[in-house]
């Protein structure tokens, strides 16, 4: 049997958390570069998320941990100049290995949300 793909799993996490409030407008993570559940073959210098609405920036960040749970990334988290729906945190040479991404947000209508999904480097 094969294990739910990860892309599954963290949409139903997301429906999860949403349930309550499905007719409210969050930001919800839209989509991402890595992509939820990528296996890259090059380290990406970052990560960039895209959400559902645009957030405030003093309350918002992401956060990168490798598979021992140490930050990695460069604490640089911050939105798009151009976009204010999207963040970025930027990435060292990361070596092989999974990694965590975890995202806390808060939109513009002031409600907190958070989740986070993995993607691997390839050796
Ligand atoms: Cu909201």
């Amino acid at each position: 049997m094969k294990p739910l793909p990860t892309k599954v799993a963290a949409s139903v996490l997301v429906l999860m958390l949403i349930a309550p409030h499905l007719a409210l407008a969050h930001a919800f993570l839209d989509h991402a570069e890595p992509r939820v559940g990528a296996k890259v073959a090059k380290a990406p210098q970052e990560v960039r998320i895209w959400f559902t609405q645009e957030l405030e920036p003093a309350f918002s960040n992401i956060r990168v941990f490798d598979s021992e749970g140490k930050q990695v990334d460069k604490k640089d988290s911050h939105l798009d100049p151009k976009d204010k729906s999207v963040l970025i945190v930027s990435l060292p040479s990361s070596p092989a290995g999974t990694y965590k991404v975890a995202w806390r947000v808060v939109s513009v209508d002031t409600h907190r949300t958070e989740g986070d999904f993995k993607f691997a480097v390839q050796p």
